[in-house]
């Protein structure tokens, strides 16, 4: 009996350190990516991001292009001068760093004005974990998560 519940308290340790830790990554526009035609209010409506999640652009590269906009660049389709995001590879990730309204537009001719335009709002996540000693030397790898998971389970068992 003794050792199931703690297998069951391991289970539940490890899944509420994994949840803390893992970031969600969003492909916009799902299986359909970024194109013409697609409808990215519809994607992102019933999305919750928050800091720390990522959005992935993915496109045929040279076909399309993601700028990061201001509010008034996004309402007009103004593709602004300099391209905030670095280089478009097809496969552009863009790590949500602080909370609030983003926008994000195809800088082709034409394209935002067609769809290509992506609305969100970022809400403030749970508070990141401070950088350790720990996590430093174990990067940010998955097998820090299930290490931390791990050693809260055996002090967990302990004190049952
Ligand atoms: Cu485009």
């Amino acid at each position: 009996m003794a050792v199931h519940r703690s297998l069951v308290i391991f289970a539940i340790v490890a899944l509420m350190a994994l949840a803390i830790s893992s970031a969600t990554e969003y492909v916009v526009g799902g299986d359909d990516g970024w194109k013409l035609g697609v409808k990215y209010d519809d994607w992102a409506k019933d999305k919750m991001f928050v800091v720390g999640d990522t959005l992935v652009f993915k496109y045929k590269t040279g076909s399309h292009n993601v700028y990061k906009v201001t509010g008034d660049e996004f309402k007009s389709c103004t593709t602004p001068s300099n391209n905030s995001l670095g280089s478009f590879t097809g496969n552009d990730t863009i790590k949500l760093a602080t909370a609030g309204a983003k926008w994000y537009i195809c800088g082709i001719s034409g394209h935002c004005d067609g769809g290509m335009k992506l609305k969100i709002t970022v809400l403030d996540g749970a508070p990141a974990p401070a950088p350790s000693a720990a996590s430093t030397l174990f990067a940010k790898g998955t097998g820090f998560h299930v290490l931390v998971g791990m050693v809260l389970a055996i002090v967990a068992v302990i004190m049952v």
